[in-house]
Formats: structure tokens, C-alpha cells, sequence
């Protein structure tokens, strides 16, 4: 079967890349633009925030989704594709030959494995690329930026499954060093200020979003608000980091905090200076998705295979720029009344939000918000005639929730359509239902957990 892939591919006519929106999209987009340039082939590329199956049905051309797909397979007609993708896949098998498509369909949940933690799309996309071209070695960081974007290390503090053979490949290979440090967002990217300030997993309740209080953190550990503000994690040295890490630790165990948390596996890429932004992945990871949010993926696609300078200075202007956008968001938040039914709390911003962050602003509630340990997020914005749809469900209950399959179900009853992972989902109704869309979303919720 995957030579067959492979043969679909190499033979295209005409290969149309197709690639999810977000850093895991653009790391995939990434390897697959590195595969078709090397092969030589033809190939045009596609940055979407999702699929509308019309746009490619019934063509001569060839299709490879990366990072997206497997949810749209129900309705895709005369198509000839690959599919390397790790969202819950509406149609279980490997090669789907209904409806006239030809369609070659890699994705871990054909393999007993959870998407949402195991295997990313790009590292996806890598494992079928290694049958490709071999070459394709030479980006092994790729799939280590792409996975931790799409918070694979969180649940165990590390990389596992897949993720984890194919990071363990760029280690081999000399592209990634992985190293035990603190997992707080920023080590290469923002000030230790912002970085202890706006650290969230774990929480430490002292300091979480307490300007002054971090400042008299860092000086009473020798470390003034000057250089607070203007130090990088990765530009401590080793004994700094090492006091910073024991404090912290201090103060979870006195709060009662998850003092395991703190501290995990950290990936860096090698070939950066230690000056670089770029530095930690996950710092990585969030500079590519902005360039694909405000627009510019191609910014983000470059990035990712090794350009650097005037490439470097715009993927930063849009990263400023994206950073500004939910900056305002999170203001407009602020003064919203969330609605709220059963475990489910949600967020209509109307056409007051950028439709393609809708996804981001929930997994900022989830995480910031001071919500119910069990809890569902479900923000909404509008899209044209339509209300795009991005849902996310706290740690405790994706344990017994896949919120991929109720968002399915509920946007299908609608209308509309909708998929994704267990704890992250997204739908797309017509506007108007969404009332009707959150209390589906709640009947089959309460069908699930008796409350
Ligand atoms: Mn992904």
C-alpha cells in the first residue's frame, strides 16, 4: 500500500499540497514542499484552516492533506490523494475507494493509537516522506516543532510513541538535543519575566500573572527587574536557572502545587545559536503558527528549512503582529459574559475575532480561565454566513469524552460539520444553530457522565 502511495505521488501530474493552518500544518507543509522539490515534482501548495471538499473534487490533479483530511473523507468525491494526518478519521481504512476516490490514508488511529498525543501530522507525514526520500532525514526537527506546537509532550512532560522514535531520529542525526529543564513557554522567545508570569503548567498561585510579585521573586534571587525583563531562560547560566528551578519548586510543594510538573523533556535545535529565538522548539513552533496566522505561512514553510535573515525579520514582524491580534482578543474576553449549560461555557465573539484564532482563545480559556475542573470550552465567530467553531475540554475529562466525536455528531445534526482530536475540536454550522449546536453538544455530554 505505501508504494502505492508513493507511485500516486510520484506520478502526479500535477501534486496539490494541502496543509492544516497551525504549526504542526506548517512543520507537515514543510516536509512535504522538501519532498516535492527534491522529487521534482510539480506541486502547489494549499494553507488551510479546513477543507471544503468541492474545492477538489472530481479533478486530474493529486492530493496530499497533510495534518487534515481524514475528518472530510465521508465527503470527498473522484479524489485521488494521500493522506498523512492524525485527526480522528471519519472513514477507518487505509486505502478508501468509495465514491470513485482513490485514497491512500496514513493516520494512527488506523493503528490503535490516539492521535491527539502519540503522533502528530507531521511526524505523520515524515514516517510516509522516509519512503519517499530518504533525504528527508536532513529535516528531522521538523516532526520534534510540529508535535510539541501541537502539545504532545504535555500529558507525560514528554514526548512519547511516534513523536518520540522520530525525535529520537533528529537527535541521532545531530538536529535536536533534548535536555531536562523547566516546561514553562519561552526559554528561547520571551523574557524570564514574562516566562515565569504567564507560566501556567503547573501554577504556581503566587506568581501566575502577578507582575510585582515575580519581580520580588527574581530579586530576592539577585536578579533585578532590568534583567528580568531582558534575560532569556536559555541565556542564564546553568547555577542561575538551577536556584530559579528550586524555588519554584519551593513554593508548588507550599501551595500544594504539581511540583513534578515543573520540570521535563525540553527540545532544542542544534544548528541555532543559543542567541536564537528559534532555540527551544516549542518557542519554534509558535513563531511558524503566527506566520501562518497573519497569513504569511510561506514565511513560516521557509523558516523551517533553514532560511534565515530577512525571512527571520518578517516571520517576526508577524509575530508581533499576531501576538497584537490576541492581545485584543483576550481584552474583548475580558469583557464578555460567558454563557454557560451543564460543563459547557462559551463564548460567542460574533465578528469580533479574527475566525482562523478561535482555536487559540479556547485553549487560552482552558488554560488561564479559573473554570471547574471539568469543563468544556466552546468559542465561536463568525464566517461568513456561517459560525466556525473551536471546542476544548479540560485534562480530567478527556479521559472520558472524545470531543472530536461530539462535536461530530452535534454539527452533523445541524447541518454543519465538525471533527478534530479527544480534547481539541472544531465545527463548522450555518449562523443560527449555534444555540441549538451547544445544546446538542450538552445532550450527548450528559448522555455520557450522568452529572
Ligand atoms: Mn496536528
Amino acid at each position: 500500500m505505501i508504494s502505492d502511495a508513493m507511485d500516486l505521488i510520484k506520478n502526479a501530474k500535477k501534486l496539490v499540497i494541502y496543509s492544516h493552518h497551525d504549526s504542526d500544518g506548517i512543520a507537515s507543509a514543510a516536509i512535504a514542499v522538501f519532498v516535492a522539490k527534491r522529487l521534482g515534482l510539480n506541486y502547489e501548495l494549499r494553507i488551510k484552516n479546513q477543507l471544503d471538499p468541492l474545492e477538489f473534487s472530481d479533478t486530474e490533479d493529486v492530493y496530499w492533506f497533510n495534518d487534515m483530511g481524514s475528518s472530510k473523507t465521508g465527503e470527498m468525491r473522484k479524489v485521488s490523494a494521500v493522506i498523512t494526518d492524525h485527526h480522528n478519521p471519519a472513514i477507518l481504512e487505509s486505502h478508501i475507494t468509495n465514491n470513485g476516490n482513490n485514497i491512500y490514508q496514513f493516520n494512527p488511529h488506523l493503528e490503535g493509537l490516539d492521535g491527539s498525543i502519540s503522533q502528530s501530522g507531521s511526524t505523520t507525514t515524515f514516517l510516509f516522506s522516509m519512503n519517499l526520500l530518504p533525504e528527508v532525514f536532513a529535516i528531522s526537527h521538523l516532526p520534534v516543532i510540529g508535535s510539541v506546537g501541537d502539545l504532545h509532550d504535555k500529558k507525560f512532560t514528554r514526548l512519547v510513541d511516534m513523536d518520540r522514535q522520530v525525535m529520537l531520529l533528529a537527535n541521532e542525526n545531530g538536529l535536536v538535543e533534548m535536555k531536562n529543564d523547566i516546561r514553562y513557554f519561552g526559554r528561547s522567545s520571551k523574557p524570564i519575566s514574562y516566562m515565569i508570569r504567564f507560566g501556567n503548567d503547573p501554577k504556581i498561585n503566587s506568581l501566575y500573572d502577578r507582575p510585582d510579585e515575580v519581580y520580588r521573586f527574581f530579586e530576592s534571587l539577585g536578579i533585578d527587574r532590568r534583567s528580568a525583563n531582558s534575560t532569556r531562560w536559555v541565556d542564564l547560566k546553568e547555577q542561575e536557572r538551577e536556584n530559579i528551578i528550586n524555588e519554584l519548586k519551593h513554593r508548588l510543594e507550599n501551595e500544594g502545587g504539581e511540583v513534578a510538573r515543573l520540570t521535563g523533556e525540553v527540545y532544542e535545535i542544534k544548528s541555532e545559536p543559543v542567541t536564537s529565538i528559534l532555540k527551544d522548539a516549542r518557542d519554534f513552533s509558535s513563531i511558524i503558527n503566527a506566520t501562518s496566522r497573519k497569513s504569511h505561512p510561506e514565511v513560516g514553510i521557509r523558516l523551517c528549512l533553514f532560511e534565515r535573515g530577512p525571512t527571520l525579520d518578517e516571520a517576526m514582524q508577524l509575530y508581533n503582529n499576531h501576538t497584537e491580534t490576541l492581545r485584543k482578543a483576550s481584552k474583548i474576553l475580558d469583557g464578555m459574559n460567558e454563557s454557560v449549560m451543564g460543563l459547557i461555557h462559551y463564548y460567542d465573539f460574533g465578528s469580533n475575532l479574527e475566525n482562523n484564532i478561535t482555536g487559540t482563545i479556547a485553549t487560552r480559556i482552558i488554560t488561564h480561565k479559573r473554570l471547574p475542573r471539568k469543563s468544556i470550552v466552546i468559542v465561536m465567530a463568525n464566517l461568513e454566513g456561517s459560525k466556525k467553531i473551536s471546542g476544548r475540554i479540560s485534562p480530567l475529562l478527556s479521559e472520558v469524552l472524545d470531543l472530536s466525536l461530539i462535536f461530530r455528531e452535534a454539527a452533523e445534526s445541524v447541518g454543519g460539520s465538525g471533527g478534530g482530536h479527544r480534547n481539541a475540536a472544531g465545527a463548522l454550522i450555518s449562523m443560527g444553530k449555534e444555540k441549538e449546536f451547544v445544546s446538542n453538544v450538552n445532550k450527548i455530554v450528559e448522555k455520557i457522565i450522568t452529572p
